[in-house]
């Protein structure tokens, strides 16, 4: 049994799959603390959780074309390299399908609106490594960075993701070879020993047990950058698709969902107000700019408070938790729709509903969030 040896994970976790194992925190814990506790942060494995000896972990560097690669231990991470740090979410491509699968049905697990928390990781630069293994990243003329994992399907081959050249050279210092999550070592679900941080990009690419990058001219050839993690719009389906027609999915849109109060529940009797948090998160470094809620189904609109993240609003990779008291409608009739929709720092907003951004792996779900309560 190949997953014989899974970590021990929190029972707070909400399981969408067992083997492999993927999990979300119940939402109304997100907005509780600006880092996700790394013990409730969600889970998205496609396979076994390795086993790694740290003593024996090593990290190899290959340019493609070039027969010697270079390697580091852990103890070289740990040593050789000034410590960084930053605070960035990641977020699964697939956060919030559910919603898309009341549309139509989708090829993916039934993620609500939690997978994907924020944590702080801390480890070496990829551009501190590479240099140190002889390479630079802007004289190199190369396309592609690519990075392997140390979980591997049944025919031995690694969970694998690239991202361009450009990209690398534009974020530099701030992807993270991470060795620690939330200052501590980081859990097996999440990579032990070290997982690349590509802040503002997908979770697809934040290759976790990363053992091997390689510098190429080719994307990796890995099922999950090639065949998965792409949008396509709503005729394209499972008969007529080709994967090769788009570029896999980097920065992710403008995102937002409101955590309290949870979907369906009631507010207090005779209540006349009602408070709602929630987070929001943009891909590419933008920051948030305004969260906006409803209660008349979009006529009117109320400013959410956002809380600092303390990132500066264009190199914005953490989120931001928001928070807003809103006087309830007179004429509720013991029902209320909540609505939330987000602004980022490129002005960019979330469509007002699913049906224009449906697409068959339920990918890059971001449609205004709505939550019905009751008011008994
Ligand atoms: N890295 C490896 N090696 N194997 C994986 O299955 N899943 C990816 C990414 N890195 C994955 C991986 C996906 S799709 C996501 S969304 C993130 O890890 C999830 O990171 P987390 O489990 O730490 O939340
Ligand atoms: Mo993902």
């Amino acid at each position: 049994d190949p997953y014989a040896n899974e970590p021990l994970r929190s029972p707070a976790l909400i399981p969408s799959s067992s083997t492999p194992f993927n999990a979300e925190p119940p939402l109304s814990i997100l907005v509780d603390n600006f880092l996700t506790p790394n013990d409730l942060f969600f889970v998205r494995n496609h396979l076994p959780v390795p086993i790694v000896d740290p003593k024996k972990y090593h990290l190899d560097i290959t340019v493609q074309g070039k027969r010697k690669s270079v390697s580091f231990t852990l103890d070289d991470l740990k040593k050789k390299f000034p410590k960084k740090t930053v605070a960035s979410v990641v977020q699964c491509a697939g956060n919030r399908r559910s919603e898309m699968v009341k549309v139509k049905a989708v090829k993916g697990l039934n993620w609500g609106a939690a997978a994907l928390s924020n944590a702080e990781w801390s480890g070496a630069s990829l551009d501190d490594v590479l240099k140190k293994a002889g390479i630079d990243l802007e004289s190199l003329d190369m396309e592609h960075v690519q990075f392997d994992g140390m979980d591997m399907d049944p025919t031995g081959a690694p969970y694998g993701a690239s991202i361009p050249m450009e990209l690398a050279r534009r974020l530099k210092k701030d992807i993270i070879i991470a060795y620690e999550m939330n200052g501590e070592e980081i859990p097996r679900d999440h990579g032990y020993p070290v997982r690349i941080i590509i802040p503002g990009i997908v979770g697809a690419r934040q290759v976790k047990w990363l053992n091997k990058i390689t510098i190429s001219n080719e994307e990796s050839s890995c099922h999950w950058q090639q065949k998965d993690y792409k949008g396509f719009h709503a005729s394209i389906d499972w008969h007529n698709v080709d994967f090769s027609t788009v570029p896999a999915i980097m920065e992710t849109p403008i995102q937002s969902a409101i955590c309290e109060p949870a979907n369906g529940s009631e507010l207090e009797e005779g209540a006349d107000e009602v408070t709602v948090k929630g987070y929001a998160w943009s891909g590419g470094g933008r920051g948030v700019v305004r969260v906006d809620l409803s209660l008349d189904g979009g006529k009117t609109w109320h400013s959410a408070e956002l809380k600092p993240n303390n990132q500066p609003l264009y190199k914005s990779y953490a989120w931001t938790l928001w928070e807003a008291t809103l006087p309830l409608p007179k004429d509720h009739k013991g029902k209320v729709e909540i609505i939330c929709k987000a602004v980022d720092s490129s002005y960019n907003v979330q469509p007002d509903n699913v049906d224009g951004i449906w697409n068959l792996r339920g990918v890059l779900s971001n449609a205004w969030y709505r939550v019905q309560v009751k008011v008994p």
